[in-house]
């Protein structure tokens, strides 16, 4: 274990745990909020999935992009995301990454590389893939990475796209988050293979399994095929086994777990165990962890305050600003 860490910095350890803890409470308290008014409409969270989101994001540079999903916060919070714009675009105030007007589903920010969430499941397949396409053209060394969960791996949009970034060699990671479930349909009943990235081989690349919940796993397993597509070798699927340990929405009673599965998730919680990893290494103690937890709670409270003090958009503003625009303003 003490090896295992050695190749890694202290501020890089930190870091990736920092953003761990940073998504893990940013979902909690955007639940809370949502419960106490602050935020309308749906929050799809992704508490337990936080070892993929800050692994996968940790292994790009500032100047590659992401897609996101539905269950987005965490990918935009690894690749940069400032909590108070996001909390307040939930919050659909004026101050949002897109002032209000996209919510929790929809959150970009071009000048961080970060294409969109979207609400369209595998939307952001197609859209990375493009990117890709276009860093290639201008022979760029910039890669892009797709998040979708198990259920896009089904739909025409993940076909059609992986085809084509095989077929042209694209610098462009597609990484599943392996969440065992669309909604409430088990992975079992939504496709006739357990492992995903056996999809990839159809496609002419490489499908490669990795523990979701293994934040260095992720990092490292990511940190690869990044290096295969900057060197022109092409796109990597990356399958992240899984598990999400909220409903699909907030609200959702849950019926369809199987017996145990849930507990025996919880053992492999991936903040509480990348926690324990630290601490075992002797690379830190339970003090220099508290201080940067407690930070990150100062970081929430002041991006809560942010966004219950900002207005919501004028109504004879609806029209402006709906396509093209984001916080940045960049344009199309
Ligand atoms: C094209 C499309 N079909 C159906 C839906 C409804 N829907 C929203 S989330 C979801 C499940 C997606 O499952 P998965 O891709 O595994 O992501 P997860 O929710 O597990 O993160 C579905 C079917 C949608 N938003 N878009
Ligand atoms: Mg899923």
């Amino acid at each position: 274990m003490i090896d295992e860490l050695r190749q890694y910095s202290q501020e890089f350890l930190a870091s990736l745990y920092r953003r761990m803890v940073l998504v893990r409470e940013f979902e909690l308290r955007a639940i809370e909020e949502r419960r106490g008014g602050l935020i309308p409409g749906f929050i799809h969270s992704c508490v337990g999935q936080e070892a993929s989101a800050v692994g996968a994001t940790a292994a790009l540079r500032e100047d590659d992009v992401i897609t996101s999903t539905h269950r987005g916060h965490g990918h935009l919070l690894g690749k940069g995301g400032a909590p108070q714009y996001m909390m307040a675009e939930l919050a659909a105030r004026s101050s949002g990454y897109c002032l209000g007007r996209g919510g929790s589903l929809h959150i970009s920010d071009f000048d961080l590389g970060i294409l969109g969430a979207n609400g369209i499941v595998g939307g952001g397949i197609p859209i990375a893939v493009g990117a890709a396409l276009a860093f290639q053209m201008q022979h760029s060394s910039r890669v892009a990475l797709a998040f979708f969960g198990d259920g896009a791996v089904n739909e025409g949009a993940f076909h059609e796209a992986a085809n084509l970034a095989g077929l042209w060699a694209l610098p462009v990671i597609l990484f599943c988050e392996n969440n065992l479930y669309g909604e409430g349909t088990p992975q079992d009943r939504q496709a006739p293979i357990a492992d995903l990235a056996k999809r990839a081989e159809s496609y002419g690349f490489p499908g490669v399994i990795v523990d979701g919940n293994d934040v260095l796993a992720v990092y490292a397993t990511v940190k690869a095929a990044v290096s295969r597509a900057r060197a022109g070798e092409g796109p990597t699927l990356v399958e992240a086994k899984t598990y999400r340990f909220r409903g699909h929405y907030e609200g959702d009673p849950q019926v369809y777990r199987k017996p145990g599965e849930m507990e025996s998730w919880r053992q492999r919680d991936p903040v509480p165990a990348f926690r324990q990893r630290l601490l075992t290494s002797g690379r830190f103690d339970e003090a220099a962890l508290k201080v940067l937890e407690q930070g990150v709670q100062a970081e929430l409270d002041e991006a809560v305050a942010f966004a219950a003090a900002a207005p919501y958009p004028e109504v004879g503003e609806a029209l402006s600003g709906v396509y093209g625009e984001t916080h940045g303003g960049l344009v199309f």
